[in-house]
């Protein structure tokens, strides 16, 4: 390269950001805004989404009714969406309250799906999967999550899950393998976590048992406390 060729270009590769490889972060975050709907339908009843089936909400947005829950961090309470074996949820907003979010159920050769929704401020936590083998996958793809208490993802199932290019800003741990049997769970729960933009949370990814599995490859993060907890011989690889 020529003297005055490097001289022009030096302005612009001193401007381009440098990026870290710890945690797994391929660059800062840049989540986008939480939208803040202007009306939400009052889900009274969690709306069941048969296996196979698709509910597309077209951008609308819902919300818990005070039978389902509060959205505070008790226990126990109902999810605004189920989704069966197969089932598809996408195009849909979770507003305040979110009580427990959506569940999803799994079961073996069949992918359940949730694309493309946002939660403003999630609830006790925002997505379980509840039930499948690790015949069975569950793909949360493009999805945006904001301000929770604590969890976000919670996998209380062997389920092959995997979350792909989702957004979250303000929350404890993104994605969690169920904790509550810790060293002696014999569950081989699988979590990949796959590009997506963190920012300002303690942990993006937890598991706790000795046989779960995890990968966290190419997310860009910011302000992430401690960006990977494996306890109990769990096992996390990170990649940038
Ligand atoms: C707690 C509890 C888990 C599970 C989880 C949930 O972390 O210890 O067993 O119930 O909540 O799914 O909300
Ligand atoms: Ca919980
Ligand atoms: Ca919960």
């Amino acid at each position: 390269m020529k003297l005055l060729t490097l001289i022009l270009l030096l302005p612009i590769l001193l401007a381009v950001p440098s990026c870290s490889t710890s945690g797994g972060n391929a660059g800062n975050a840049n989540v986008q805004p939480a939208p803040k709907p202007a009306s939400a339908t009052t889900v009274h009843q969690t709306i069941v989404v048969a296996a196979g089936k698709t509910f597309d909400g077209g951008g609308r947005a819902y919300k818990a009714g005070k039978k389902l829950g509060d959205g505070s961090q008790a226990e126990g309470q109902d999810p605004v969406f189920l989704l069966e074996p197969g089932a598809t949820l996408k195009n849909v907003v979770i507003a305040k309250p979110a009580a427990d979010g959506v569940h999803v159920k799994a079961a073996a050769g069949k992918t359940t799906r949730v694309l493309n929704c946002i939660w403003t401020d999630v609830g006790e936590d925002a997505l379980t999967v509840m039930a499948g083998n690790n015949q069975s996958k569950v793909l949360v793809d493009s999805c945006r999550f904001y301000h929770a208490d604590d969890k976000v993802v919670q996998v209380n199932a062997t389920a092959w899950t995997t979350l792909q290019n989702c957004e979250a800003a303000d929350f404890g741990r993104f994605a969690r393998s169920n904790g509550a049997h810790g060293s002696t769970d014999p569950l081989a729960y699988r979590i990949d976590i796959e590009g997506g933009q963190f920012k300002d949370g303690d942990t993006i990814l937890k598991m706790s048992s000795p046989n779960a599995q995890g990968t966290v490859q190419g997310i860009r993060t910011t302000n992430i406390k401690t960006p990977i907890a494996a306890d109990n011989g769990a096992k996390i690889t990170v990649s940038p």
